[in-house]
Protein backbone atom coordinates (compact mmCIF):
# COMPACT_ATOMS: atom_id res chain seq x y z
CA UNK A 1 0.00 0.00 0.00
CA UNK A 2 1.14 3.48 -1.05
CA UNK A 3 0.23 6.70 1.05
CA UNK A 4 1.73 10.41 0.43
CA UNK A 5 1.34 11.87 4.33
CA UNK A 6 1.62 15.61 4.24
CA UNK A 7 1.82 17.53 7.52
CA UNK A 8 1.66 21.36 7.32
CA UNK A 9 3.31 22.57 10.24
CA UNK A 10 5.38 25.58 12.14
CA UNK A 11 8.23 24.53 14.11
CA UNK A 12 7.25 26.26 17.28
CA UNK A 13 3.79 24.89 16.82
CA UNK A 14 2.61 22.78 20.21
CA UNK A 15 -0.66 21.20 17.80
CA UNK A 16 2.06 20.64 15.23
CA UNK A 17 4.38 18.88 17.48
CA UNK A 18 1.89 16.15 18.80
CA UNK A 19 1.62 15.24 14.93
CA UNK A 20 5.48 15.00 14.07
CA UNK A 21 6.00 13.12 17.27
CA UNK A 22 2.91 10.97 16.51
CA UNK A 23 4.61 10.11 13.00
CA UNK A 24 7.68 9.63 14.10
CA UNK A 25 6.34 6.94 16.85
CA UNK A 26 4.44 5.03 13.78
CA UNK A 27 7.62 5.17 11.76
CA UNK A 28 5.16 7.02 8.92
CA UNK A 29 6.70 9.27 6.56
CA UNK A 30 5.71 12.32 5.45
CA UNK A 31 6.97 15.46 3.75
CA UNK A 32 6.11 18.94 5.82
CA UNK A 33 5.10 22.56 4.50
CA UNK A 34 5.94 24.71 6.40
CA UNK A 35 3.38 27.84 7.53
CA UNK A 36 5.54 30.39 9.38
CA UNK A 37 2.39 31.64 12.03
CA UNK A 38 4.83 34.81 12.79
CA UNK A 39 4.54 35.50 9.28
CA UNK A 40 0.46 35.20 9.31
CA UNK A 41 0.73 32.69 6.42
CA UNK A 42 -1.53 30.33 8.52
CA UNK A 43 -4.66 33.55 7.45
CA UNK A 44 -3.16 33.32 3.62
CA UNK A 45 -6.43 32.27 0.93
CA UNK A 46 -4.13 29.06 -0.32
CA UNK A 47 -3.48 27.69 3.28
CA UNK A 48 -7.43 29.14 4.54
CA UNK A 49 -8.29 26.62 1.24
CA UNK A 50 -6.88 23.89 3.02
CA UNK A 51 -7.82 24.58 6.93
CA UNK A 52 -10.43 27.12 7.31
CA UNK A 53 -9.52 27.59 10.66
CA UNK A 54 -6.36 29.17 9.97
CA UNK A 55 -3.98 27.12 12.38
CA UNK A 56 -1.83 24.06 12.01
CA UNK A 57 -1.36 21.56 11.71
CA UNK A 58 -3.32 20.07 8.98
CA UNK A 59 -2.51 16.51 8.13
CA UNK A 60 -3.40 15.52 4.44
CA UNK A 61 -3.48 11.36 3.92
CA UNK A 62 -3.47 10.19 0.30
CA UNK A 63 -4.21 6.15 0.28
CA UNK A 64 -3.75 4.65 -2.94
CA UNK A 65 -6.84 5.31 -4.86
CA UNK A 66 -8.86 6.69 -2.19
CA UNK A 67 -9.73 10.58 -1.84
CA UNK A 68 -7.13 12.70 0.11
CA UNK A 69 -8.15 13.16 3.75
CA UNK A 70 -7.83 16.36 5.01
CA UNK A 71 -7.42 16.86 8.75
CA UNK A 72 -7.84 20.58 10.22
CA UNK A 73 -8.08 19.11 14.33
CA UNK A 74 -4.66 17.28 15.85
CA UNK A 75 -6.63 15.41 18.46
CA UNK A 76 -8.95 13.81 15.56
CA UNK A 77 -5.90 13.71 13.32
CA UNK A 78 -3.91 11.43 16.46
CA UNK A 79 -6.90 9.43 16.55
CA UNK A 80 -7.28 8.69 12.55
CA UNK A 81 -3.44 7.92 12.56
CA UNK A 82 -4.50 5.55 15.63
CA UNK A 83 -7.54 4.35 13.65
CA UNK A 84 -5.77 4.05 10.12
CA UNK A 85 -2.50 2.61 10.77
CA UNK A 86 -3.29 0.33 13.86
CA UNK A 87 -0.46 -2.32 12.72
CA UNK A 88 2.21 1.42 12.89
CA UNK A 89 4.47 1.67 15.36
CA UNK A 90 2.71 1.08 19.28
CA UNK A 91 -1.10 2.06 19.75
CA UNK A 92 -1.66 5.67 20.82
CA UNK A 93 -4.55 4.83 23.11
CA UNK A 94 -4.89 1.77 25.32
CA UNK A 95 -7.54 -1.05 23.90
CA UNK A 96 -11.27 -0.78 23.26
CA UNK A 97 -11.21 -3.68 26.13
CA UNK A 98 -10.11 -0.77 28.23
CA UNK A 99 -12.83 1.90 27.85
CA UNK A 100 -11.54 3.34 31.62
CA UNK A 101 -8.14 3.93 30.61
CA UNK A 102 -8.88 5.29 27.00
CA UNK A 103 -11.20 7.69 29.10
CA UNK A 104 -8.05 8.95 30.95
CA UNK A 105 -6.10 9.46 28.45
CA UNK A 106 -8.58 11.45 26.70
CA UNK A 107 -9.40 13.25 29.40
CA UNK A 108 -5.16 14.61 29.86
CA UNK A 109 -4.95 15.16 26.31
CA UNK A 110 -7.79 17.19 26.78
CA UNK A 111 -6.50 19.19 29.89
CA UNK A 112 -3.58 20.19 27.20
CA UNK A 113 -5.66 20.24 24.46
CA UNK A 114 -9.15 21.87 24.96
CA UNK A 115 -8.18 24.01 28.64
CA UNK A 116 -4.48 24.98 27.90
CA UNK A 117 -3.76 25.72 24.35
CA UNK A 118 -6.47 26.97 23.18
CA UNK A 119 -6.46 29.73 25.88
CA UNK A 120 -2.65 30.44 25.35
CA UNK A 121 -2.50 30.25 21.69
CA UNK A 122 -1.12 33.19 19.69
CA UNK A 123 -4.52 34.55 18.06
CA UNK A 124 -5.70 35.00 21.59
CA UNK A 125 -2.21 36.47 23.22
CA UNK A 126 -2.52 39.35 20.29
CA UNK A 127 -6.02 39.85 21.52
CA UNK A 128 -5.29 40.18 25.17
CA UNK A 129 -1.87 42.42 25.04
CA UNK A 130 -3.84 45.51 23.83
CA UNK A 131 -5.78 45.07 26.69
CA UNK A 132 -2.76 45.43 28.82
CA UNK A 133 -2.56 41.98 29.76
CA UNK A 134 1.63 40.65 29.84
CA UNK A 135 1.26 37.82 27.51
CA UNK A 136 4.11 35.54 29.39
CA UNK A 137 2.31 36.33 32.50
CA UNK A 138 -1.27 35.39 30.99
CA UNK A 139 0.53 32.18 29.63
CA UNK A 140 2.09 30.76 32.67
CA UNK A 141 -0.85 31.58 35.03
CA UNK A 142 -2.72 29.03 32.52
CA UNK A 143 -0.20 27.11 31.99
CA UNK A 144 -0.22 26.62 35.73
CA UNK A 145 -3.84 25.52 36.09
CA UNK A 146 -3.93 22.74 33.69
CA UNK A 147 -0.70 21.35 34.92
CA UNK A 148 -1.88 21.17 38.17
CA UNK A 149 -4.79 19.55 36.96
CA UNK A 150 -2.71 17.07 35.34
CA UNK A 151 -0.36 16.53 38.30
CA UNK A 152 -2.89 15.45 40.22
CA UNK A 153 -4.52 12.71 38.15
CA UNK A 154 -1.23 11.56 36.63
CA UNK A 155 -0.08 11.15 40.09
CA UNK A 156 -2.69 8.37 39.98
CA UNK A 157 -1.95 6.56 36.17
CA UNK A 158 1.37 7.64 35.81
CA UNK A 159 4.45 4.70 34.89
CA UNK A 160 7.33 5.91 32.54
CA UNK A 161 4.48 7.62 30.73
CA UNK A 162 1.21 9.36 31.99
CA UNK A 163 -1.34 5.90 31.94
CA UNK A 164 0.84 3.38 32.45
CA UNK A 165 4.37 2.77 30.35
CA UNK A 166 2.98 2.78 26.97
CA UNK A 167 3.63 6.59 25.28
CA UNK A 168 -0.18 7.95 24.79
CA UNK A 169 -1.91 10.53 22.82
CA UNK A 170 -1.86 12.16 26.06
CA UNK A 171 1.85 12.03 26.01
CA UNK A 172 1.90 13.31 22.79
CA UNK A 173 0.10 16.45 23.55
CA UNK A 174 2.19 16.88 27.17
CA UNK A 175 5.30 16.73 25.84
CA UNK A 176 4.93 19.93 23.62
CA UNK A 177 3.34 21.57 26.46
CA UNK A 178 5.90 21.57 28.42
CA UNK A 179 8.35 23.02 26.17
CA UNK A 180 5.64 25.94 25.58
CA UNK A 181 5.51 26.24 29.60
CA UNK A 182 9.36 26.44 30.28
CA UNK A 183 9.48 29.22 27.74
CA UNK A 184 7.40 31.39 29.97
CA UNK A 185 8.91 30.45 32.96
CA UNK A 186 7.09 28.02 34.04
CA UNK A 187 8.46 25.27 36.96
CA UNK A 188 7.90 22.68 35.90
CA UNK A 189 9.53 20.47 39.37
CA UNK A 190 6.24 21.85 40.52
CA UNK A 191 4.92 19.06 38.93
CA UNK A 192 7.29 16.24 39.69
CA UNK A 193 5.05 13.24 38.27
CA UNK A 194 4.54 15.09 34.81
CA UNK A 195 8.08 16.41 34.83
CA UNK A 196 9.61 13.15 35.51
CA UNK A 197 7.04 11.63 32.65
CA UNK A 198 8.40 14.80 29.92
CA UNK A 199 12.03 13.75 31.26
CA UNK A 200 11.45 10.31 30.11
CA UNK A 201 9.29 11.35 26.89
CA UNK A 202 12.38 13.64 25.90
CA UNK A 203 14.51 10.48 25.56
CA UNK A 204 12.76 8.76 22.94
CA UNK A 205 14.16 9.23 19.75
CA UNK A 206 10.57 10.06 18.08
CA UNK A 207 10.30 13.00 20.71
CA UNK A 208 13.85 14.08 19.82
CA UNK A 209 12.83 14.12 15.90
CA UNK A 210 9.75 16.32 16.64
CA UNK A 211 11.34 18.59 18.88
CA UNK A 212 11.17 22.13 17.95
CA UNK A 213 14.61 22.91 18.10
CA UNK A 214 15.34 20.13 15.14
CA UNK A 215 12.91 21.27 12.11
CA UNK A 216 14.02 22.18 8.92
CA UNK A 217 12.02 25.63 9.49
CA UNK A 218 13.98 26.06 12.92
CA UNK A 219 15.97 29.01 12.42
CA UNK A 220 19.46 28.38 12.60
CA UNK A 221 19.78 30.21 16.06
CA UNK A 222 17.55 27.67 17.82
CA UNK A 223 18.82 24.38 15.48
CA UNK A 224 19.68 21.42 17.40
CA UNK A 225 20.74 17.96 15.82
CA UNK A 226 18.13 15.39 16.96
N1 LIG B 1 -7.53 22.86 18.14
C1 LIG B 1 -6.53 23.03 17.12
C2 LIG B 1 -5.65 24.20 17.51
C3 LIG B 1 -4.68 24.57 16.42
C4 LIG B 1 -3.90 25.80 16.79
O1 LIG B 1 -4.37 26.70 17.50
N2 LIG B 1 -2.67 25.86 16.30
C5 LIG B 1 -1.83 27.00 16.59
C6 LIG B 1 -0.39 26.56 16.71
S1 LIG B 1 -0.16 25.42 18.03
C7 LIG B 1 -1.96 27.98 15.46
O2 LIG B 1 -1.97 27.60 14.31
N3 LIG B 1 -2.06 29.27 15.78
C8 LIG B 1 -2.15 30.28 14.80
C9 LIG B 1 -2.81 31.53 15.29
O3 LIG B 1 -3.20 31.59 16.45
O4 LIG B 1 -2.92 32.45 14.48
C10 LIG B 1 -5.71 21.74 16.95
O5 LIG B 1 -5.59 21.00 17.94
O6 LIG B 1 -5.25 21.45 15.85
Amino acid sequence: MTDTVTLHTYFRSSCSARLRIALHLKQIPFTSVYVNLLKGEQSSPAHLTINPSGTVPTLVIQRDSQAPVTITQSLAALEYLEEAFPDRGPALLPPASDPESRALVRTLAQIIGCDIQPVTNLRILKRVAPLGADRAGWSKDLIEDGLRAYEAIVARSAGRFSVGDQITIADLCLVPAAWGAERVGVDLGAYPVTHGIVKNLEAEQAVKLGHWTTQDDTPEEFRLKA
